[in-house]
């Protein structure tokens, strides 16, 4: 499989202990997060040979960043420290018994990563493919540039794009354009049919091929229903793994993860759907925003891929 470069903002996530709250907490609980950040983790985790490329501050929160990734196997050479722009964070409360609805509050306006940082050939060289996401797309002007070059025709790379829409960091009214316009230039693209309906107005997958015909793959996922794969000219469709939701931030980020992980090893879309499966029931099952990297849920993955097939 080639190098997989995912680009992103970092973020350090605050979050209260189970059953408690931020209005009352007075212990609080930090990891690293960031919808990128989160995918490359996971890439990591399943052996696949990637690096991270965004922006820190010359902050403690930086420096934790940057050990987490090198600690899990992650080439932080990509990952830039800008002296005057703090890391970014954001706080998260989960909502409780239904696990649903976390809120979320975010510290990351005028971020380093937010900044005009620049990618450098060093960055890229040898990259095969990227993963980017419309939470970047939301961060900065700056940071639509960088996607709009990461994408741009004439690349040496595969792109994938998780449309990751995050209606707290967009100006109303701009993300559809922005999010169209980035998505129509990869080549794997995941949404989940409500998201699409909500950006879009697209409410059926059809619809959202419609909107990006060039697409190669096409994700969309559909929460405890099936999802399915626009792929060679046919839709096809994958049950997710049954679960107790605990938590559903940074499913998709999970999901995207271990399918890419099964393509660019080579391998068909059923199974890959089901690594995407696989991997995103395991972080639902826990508060994190990666779930642990002991979990199990890797080591299943590494075993139900089939031989390649590509
Ligand atoms: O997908 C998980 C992300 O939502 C989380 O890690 C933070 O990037 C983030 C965001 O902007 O929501």
């Amino acid at each position: 499989p080639p190098t997989i470069l995912c680009c992103g903002e970092p973020l350090v996530v605050v979050t209260p202990h189970a059953g408690e709250d931020l209005v009352t907490a007075h212990e609080l609980s930090i990891g690293v997060a960031g919808a990128e950040l989160n995918v490359a983790l996971h890439l990591a985790r399943l052996g696949l040979d990637v690096r991270y490329a965004g922006a820190v501050g010359t902050d403690p929160f930086g420096k934790r960043i940057r050990s987490v990734l090198v600690a899990e196997g992650v080439d932080d050479r990509a990952l830039h420290e800008v002296a005057d722009r703090p890391t970014g964070v954001y706080f998260k409360q989960a909502a409780g018994d239904s696990g649903n609805g976390s809120s979320v509050h975010y510290y990351r306006e005028g971020s380093a990563a937010a900044g005009a940082w620049e990618l450098t050939g060093e960055d890229l060289a040898p990259v095969g493919h990227v993963h980017v996401s419309g939470v970047a797309a939301a961060v900065s002007d700056e940071f639509v540039a960088r996607l709009e070059a990461l994408t741009a025709p004439g690349r040496t790379w595969t792109v994938s794009f998780d449309v990751n829409h995050r209606p707290a960091l967009w100006t109303p009214g701009s993300a559809p354009e922005v999010l169209l316009r980035i998505a129509r230039r990869c080549d794997i693209v995941f949404v989940g049919l409500d998201e699409a309906a909500e950006v879009w107005g697209a409410q059926t997958p059809d619809a959202i091929r419609a909107l990006m015909p060039g697409v190669r793959e096409l994700v969309v996922k559909d929460g405890p229903e099936p999802a399915v794969v626009w792929v060679d000219g046919a839709w096809s469709a994958s049950e997710p793994v049954p679960v107790v939701v605990v938590e559903l931030v940074g499913a998709g980020d999970a999901f995207a993860a271990a399918y890419l992980a099964s393509r660019l090893s080579g391998h068909g879309v059923g199974a890959s759907m089901q690594a995407g499966h696989i991997l995103a029931s395991h972080v639902i099952s826990e508060t994190g925003d990666q779930g642990s990297p002991e979990a199990e849920a890797y080591a299943q993955i590494r075993d139900i891929l089939p031989a390649r097939t590509v």
